[in-house]
């Protein structure tokens, strides 16, 4: 087992608490409150994101999982001597798995993620189950900029993109990402999962569970904040919502204010009325074609794509 520590300086993209707290407090002083999606996964987030990809209405997990169980082995062309596995967002690695068991040939496996105990506990399980392999996790958010070890930067890569995280991102940010990757060296193929365009019922009750455990992971971004910025949400004066806006092809999950009130953080009052809201998280589901277009704008051919009996979920190979 080898596990490689990121050498200093690769977790540039490790989120300063100066950085949370300038994100927050900017977020929370516009007119439309807002707070950034990434925050959700500290911790606590990123064990109620992993019990959320279990849940009967979270289709995307499982479906897009099935797909990848299918279709690796389509990836063998792309592994060359030396190929790295460099994965964005990588969480709990699960949907790596299906690749790193028919792709025998990688030499290492590269995790990026924002949340960085998790991504430790995640790059050793994966080490222990796979020994042949390098593993070397990366702390970084992505959405700032990709920045690699040198030593990987000349190394053939094959990107994996899983999850729809390219959902988070608006439209343009999501075409900025795929430009910004595609001029990254060396890169033999970027594998990207999307969720797909659907009927509002499916997609809205995935973002709003049964059991409550999507309440609990928004409303966790207050408990976060209350811990981190000594500041008083009072939890009860807050709901979940999720709703689908049609103009925009995405679920928004906001924090509902129940009533009149203030709260404070860092020396500041935050004034909120009854119903406004706080914006913590935009999902934009796609069509293949939205998709396509999008990368071929930012210099992609689209090599494969594969999807479920249903289409529910789409995973996309693109080649430079
Ligand atoms: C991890 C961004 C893909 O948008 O479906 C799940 C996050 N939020 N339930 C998604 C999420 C609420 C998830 N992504």
């Amino acid at each position: 087992m080898t596990v490689t520590p990121s050498p200093a300086g690769f977790d540039a993209g490790r989120h300063s608490d100066v950085a949370f707290a300038r994100s927050i407090l900017d977020g929370l002083t516009a007119p439309q409150k807002r707070i950034n999606s990434k925050w959700l996964y500290d911790a606590y987030g990123s064990q109620l994101f992993d019990t959320i990809t279990e849940l009967a209405e979270y289709y995307p997990t499982r479906t897009e999982l099935g797909i990848l169980r299918q279709n690796a082995v389509r990836l063998k062309e792309f592994v060359t001597h030396g190929t790295a596995l460099v994965e964005l967002g990588s969480g709990s690695s699960t949907k790596t798995r299906a690749l790193l068991n028919v792709l025998t040939g990688l030499q290492s496996y590269v995790p990026i993620d924002i949340s960085a105990d998790h991504l430790q506990r995640a790059a050793q399980h994966v080490a222990l189950e796979f020994s042949d392999l390098d593993v070397i996790p990366v702390v970084a958010d992505f959405a700032d900029e990709i920045s690699l070890p040198t030593a990987l930067m000349q190394t053939p890569k094959i990107l994996f993109f899983p999850g729809s995280t390219i959902g988070n991102f608006e439209i343009e940010g999501a075409a900025q990402l795929l430009g910004r990757i595609r001029k990254m060296a060396k890169v033999s193929a970027l594998v990207i999962g999307v969720d797909l365009v659907k009927d509002v019922d499916t997609l809205v009750q995935a973002y709003n569970d049964s059991k409550g455990v999507t309440a609990a992971f928004n409303l966790n971004l207050l408990t976060r904040i209350n811990r981190e910025l000594e500041a008083d949400f009072d939890l009860g004066g807050f709901k979940h919502e999720a709703r689908w806006v049609a103009d925009h092809s995405r679920i928004e999950m906001h924090l509902v204010s129940l009533v009149t009130q203030d709260v404070h953080l860092l020396g500041q009052v935050i004034r909120f009325t009854a119903g406004e809201t706080i914006h913590t998280e935009n999902s934009h589901k796609y069509t293949p074609q939205l998709l396509e277009r999008t990368a071929h704008q930012q210099g992609w051919a689209v090599h494969q794509i594969w999807t479920d009996a249903d289409m529910l979920f789409g995973v996309v190979v693109l080649t430079p």
